[in-house]
């Protein structure tokens, strides 16, 4: 666990003096950083609480990333062409390295990679629920990049703002990756949709699955979101789940109209008054029950990760053995 020394070594500045003097300052100094719009950095003093919030939400994106790679992944052999099989390839490896850009921010905390994966691998970490629905058609993996894709922009271009240094640096390239993944899949469809009627048909069938997990993909409703009020006076969260799960709404529908197809909500309708989209109930029940393990694709996706990483043991111990070899190298040459 992390900890800061209070004790005070030789040049502190008068201001470092003060607060160690009174260790409420540090607090206070916290708290005017963050009403400040500035960036909370690894080596800065930060209330526990915050640190641990940190963990939980970069650890639970980390692990959404690793986790996210095997829906898509089940289609790279699959791809119709390779052109298809290029990007695909492309997309799931970008999301090997946000996952590990992750780790690394989540690890500037004071917590190891192994206690992250190993909450990950004995099912006490979350993941997003989204990952737990298996992709039935080629249609399925241009509907990810539409719209899981999509969804996920726009939860995290605002977390490039957040107060916390490594986290925000993270997201920019993240996000920048995501709005390619994202062009992709809506490209990806429009060619789908320029073509056969089963073809039409099958990109119908992926939207019309998919569509209700992507927005419950945002999180529970502002009421019943344990974490947000919390999360957004720290600067961690900017936008509520509601706010942006509209926002996506809102942004979405115009591109369905230009793919030509149907958004399967009967409820929803353009609002004049409010100048947003109404939309249906989300069915919360699922949604729970999807985050609490018992989704369609939950033990499988759990399973494959604990089998890649029991699988990769041997290069692990490989990088170390060969890291030993190239200490005691230098060691040597240094004596
Ligand atoms: N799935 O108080 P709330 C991606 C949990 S990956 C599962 O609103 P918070 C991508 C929540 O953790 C997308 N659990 O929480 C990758 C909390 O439980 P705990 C991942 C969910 O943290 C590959 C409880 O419900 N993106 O981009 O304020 C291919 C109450 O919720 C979900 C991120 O992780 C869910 N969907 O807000 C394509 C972005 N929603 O932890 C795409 C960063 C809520 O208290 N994360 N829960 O036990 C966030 O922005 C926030 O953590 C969330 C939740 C909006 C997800």
């Amino acid at each position: 666990m992390y900890t800061q020394s209070l004790d005070v070594p030789d040049g502190t500045t008068p201001a470092l003096a003060a607060v160690v003097a009174a260790p409420d300052a540090l607090q206070t100094r916290f708290d005017e950083k963050i009403d400040a719009d500035q960036k909370i950095e690894p080596q800065d003093w930060m209330p526990e609480a915050y640190r641990r919030t940190l963990v939980r939400q970069i650890s639970q994106h980390a692990h959404s990333e690793i986790i996210g790679m095997q829906p898509e992944g089940n289609w790279i052999s699959r791809a119709p062409s390779l052109k298809r099989k290029a990007i695909l390839l492309a997309k799931v490896q970008d999301e090997g390295g946000h996952g590990l850009y992750l780790y690394s921010a989540a690890e500037t905390l004071g917590t190891s990679r192994d206690q992250l994966l190993d909450a990950l691998h004995t099912g006490k970490a979350k993941y997003s629920s989204i990952f737990n629905y298996p992709t039935l058609l080629w249609a399925d993996v241009g509907v990810i990049g539409w719209l899981v894709d999509g969804a996920a922009i726009m939860n995290q271009v605002p977390i490039c703002r957040c107060s916390y240094g490594p986290y925000a640096r993270a997201m920019i390239r993240i996000c920048k990756e995501e709005s390619f993944h994202q062009r992709q899949g809506f490209e990806s469809l429009m060619v789908q949709m320029r073509g056969t009627p089963e073809q039409r048909a099958m990109v119908q069938d992926a939207v019309n699955r998919w569509w209700w997990p992507v927005l419950a993909m945002f999180g529970p409703p502002d009421a019943a979101s344990t974490n947000s009020a919390q999360g957004m006076r720290w600067g961690i969260k900017r936008l509520s789940n509601d706010e942006l799960r509209q926002k996506f709404v809102d942004a979405t529908v115009p591109q369905a109209a230009i793919l030509g197809v149907t958004l399967p909500d009967p409820d929803l309708k353009w609002n004049e008054e409010r100048q947003q989209h109404d939309y249906g109930a989300i069915d919360w029940d699922e949604f729970w029950e999807v985050v609490n393990g018992n989704g369609p694709c939950n033990k499988e996706r759990l399973a494959n990760r604990v089998k890649a990483h029991d699988d990769g043991q041997w290069v692990r111990d490989a990088a170390q053995a060969y890291a030993a070899k190239q200490r005691a190298r230098a060691l040597k040459e240094a004596a």
